[in-house]
């Protein structure tokens, strides 16, 4: 039987366990990368674990998320992961660089080698046939440290490509139509590989495009196959030694499969508030749009910019709509100044801003009340624009740029002929905001420089009994970004766990945190896809430091589950889903011996106290996990085993 050309990556780094579907594995990691929101912890954590220099092949630390520097603690805790990288081996790229995925992609991915991210938009390397998986910052921490990383081996389903995309039509309409098809927790416990005659017709910022919002699924990750057209990426980068090809053997099998025919795609859209509410532009019609924002790590390429340009070029932004336009990298924003393209977006009337996350995560730009936003970007969740009531709709860089000279959500292909933008055969390389560590002899003099708005990270117990309030329930697909909301205004305290508690699930119940304090302990239950988005960890930092012991829910995204688990919080699911009706917030609950049972393997059972009932619960750890779960968490455990 044949490998699929992640189960080949798999095997190649496999150093514990074994690959079978469902259970769990360690693979070897050659690269990290982590960002500034959640690096701040994972530094942090790897601090706490004594590791003198990192152990992995590559490991960089991007800046990109937390630029709005309204006060001095985003820049304090830049200059703490600067000093700590130029300490541990690890290479750091100064704000202003890019967004990570981006500058990764363009300076650093590997076709074959594996990439952990703090950061669920990691798989953005499947793009160049990396096996880039997002994780949480502890699980990076360890990795920096040489540890293996460890997934639930996963299904792998097959999206086959054919024919050729229609001018104007994008490869972000070719993930809205998997979203569309799979819907966000369609991919979870999933590995999406993409092949078929479709592939050779995409470039490899297309191809990343498609793997970013594979975390829109759910998925573990995606990838596509290293071919002629990433030896082409990666030689236009000057790292054509980098290039190794691979794909998937004739005889591979997968666990599903899909099959789009690329010409039949049209131009689309994720409706408010999540991105599998798609249709297409036309369907949707001619709304009124206030604002338009281009950029992220989904979309913020050379390629994507100089189309965005084309159609730019000597027209005006509508009166009614404001444009935000962020080039996703140094490169890219050089290139397009050198080339005449950056003059007519801003002849245009669009508002440029610097080569980071910006918008996406809420730093700024956020639409006016009630406003209608169309970006280019990968989440429209409910209030992470920034404005509560906003409608945020999901849009390729083609529909985005048209439609601010409109006013109105407008199909590209009005615009006939298409751009035509040739691929760079040399892309201009200036890699002089990575600053390269010190070395080893020189490492010991560098002072590891800490903010006063660094706060210690709460510790975790032993688990013990479980015997608390129903503190907070809520729905399906509750997002990271409710459980533990970002935005200008608290994302500088991303390490400050005390002052960010304040702002937990505040969109869900504004007196979440206040009551967690007043009992000093509770039990969330969620439904189902409970802790989907972002890979942040802080969504189970901060409800360990509220006192939450488990969240039962009805089922788990896959990221948030694994961060649950590495604070030593328990997550259970109902073993019969109609449970989850027969609870209500503030029945008080316990779980009786959940050490002993959890030890032995046993049933768990719900008794709720309250209404005088008993439910089943479900859980499946593997060996490590459980010990992490008794040690209360992957630090202690980790100094357990030391
Ligand atoms: C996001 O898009 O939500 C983020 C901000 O990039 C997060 C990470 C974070 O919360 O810091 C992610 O996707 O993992
Ligand atoms: Fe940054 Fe947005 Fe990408 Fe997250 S999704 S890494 S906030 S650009």
């Amino acid at each position: 039987m044949g490998y699929t050309i992640a189960q080949k990556i798999i095997k190649n780094h496999l150093v514990d366990g074994e690959m079978i579907k469902g259970t769990e594995a360690g693979i070897r990691i050659d690269q990290t990368l982590t960002q500034d929101a959640t690096g701040t912890m994972a530094y942090l954590e790897f601090e706490a674990m004594g590791v003198e220099r990192v152990k992995t092949e590559l490991s960089v630390a991007y800046i990109d998320h937390n630029t709005l520097q309204t006060g001095f603690e985003n820049a304090d805790d830049h200059r703490f992961i600067q000093s700590v990288c130029k300490k541990r081996g690890v290479r750091f790229s100064r704000p202003g660089n890019g967004i990570c995925h981006q500058v990764h992609l363009e300076r650093f991915g590997i076709p074959g080698k594996t990439l952990i991210g703090s950061d669920s938009h990691t798989p953005t390397g499947g793009g160049i046939g990396m096996l880039a998986i997002g994780a949480g910052g502890l699980d990076v921490a360890v990795a920096m440290g040489g540890g293996a990383y460890y997934i639930t081996v996963p299904k792998t389903v097959k999206i086959e490509l054919t024919g050729k995309l229609r001018p104007w039509v994008a490869a972000k309409d070719v993930i809205l139509e998997v979203l569309r098809i799979m819907s966000v927790k369609g991919g979870v416990g999933k590995i999406i590989e993409y092949c078929g005659e479709g592939v050779k017709t995409l470039s490899v910022p297309e191809r990343a495009t498609i793997t970013n919002m594979g975390a829109e699924l759910g998925a573990t990750t995606s990838i596509f196959p290293s071919d002629e057209i990433t030896r082409q990426f990666l030689k236009a980068q000057g790292r054509e030694m980098d290039y190794v090809e691979l794909s998937a053997d004739e005889d591979a099998v997968y666990d599903e499969t899909i099959k789009i025919d690329l010409s039949k795609l049209t131009p689309m859209a994720a409706m408010p508030h999540m991105p599998d509410n798609v249709k297409t532009v036309d369907e949707i019609g001619s709304i009124k749009v206030d604002q338009v924002c281009i950029g992220s790590c989904t979309n913020s390429s050379y390629m994507d910019m100089m189309k965005v340009a084309a159609i730019l070029k000597g027209k005006t932004v509508h009166p009614n709509v404001s444009l935000a336009i962020a080039p996703g990298s140094m490169q890219v924003l050089h290139m397009l100044s050198k080339n005449g393209a950056l003059a007519d977006m801003i002849a245009a009337g669009a508002r440029i801003l610097e080569s980071a996350c910006g918008p996406c995560i809420g730093m700024g730009q956020s639409p006016n009340s009630k406003g209608v936003s169309l970006r280019t970007f990968n989440r429209n969740f409910e209030g992470r624009s920034g404005t509560a009531d906003a409608g945020i709709y999901l849009v390729s860089p083609e529909v985005a740029a048209i439609s601010a000279v409109t006013g109105i959500l407008t199909n590209p292909m009005i615009l006939g002929k298409d751009a035509e933008i040739e691929m760079p055969e040399k892309f201009d390389i200036n890699d002089s905001m990575v600053l390269m560590p010190a070395s080893v002899e020189e490492a010991d003099d560098v002072e590891v420089l800490y903010g006063p708005n660094i706060k210690p990270f709460p510790t975790s117990e032993k688990l013990a009994e479980i015997k608390a309030k129903a503190i907070l329930k809520v729905g399906d697909n509750i997002t990271t970004d409710h459980i533990m909301p970002a935005g200008a205004k608290i994302l500088p305290y991303r390490s400050n766990i005390p002052y960010l508690s304040n702002f937990c699930f505040k969109q869900c119940d504004e007196h979440f945190a206040e009551n967690c304090k007043k009992e000093g302990k509770g039990i969330i239950i969620g439904g189902s896809n409970y802790g989907q988005g972002s890979s942040r960890e802080h969504a189970a930092l901060v409800p360990l430091y509220l006192g939450i012991k488990a969240v039962i829910a009805k089922s788990f995204a896959r990221i948030h589950c694994a961060n649950l688990i590495n604070a030593g919080i328990l997550p259970l699911t109902f073993k019969n889903s109609d449970d989850y009706d027969k609870i209500t917030q503030g029945d008080e609950l316990e779980i009786k011996n959940v050490k002993e049972n959890i030890e032995n393997n046993q049933q768990l059972v719900l008794t709720n106290i309250t209404k005088n009932e008993e439910y089943e619960l479900f859980y499946e750890f593997s060996e490590r996990q459980k010990d992490m779960i008794l040690e209360g968490g992957l630090l202690n455990y980790t100094k357990s085993k030391n």
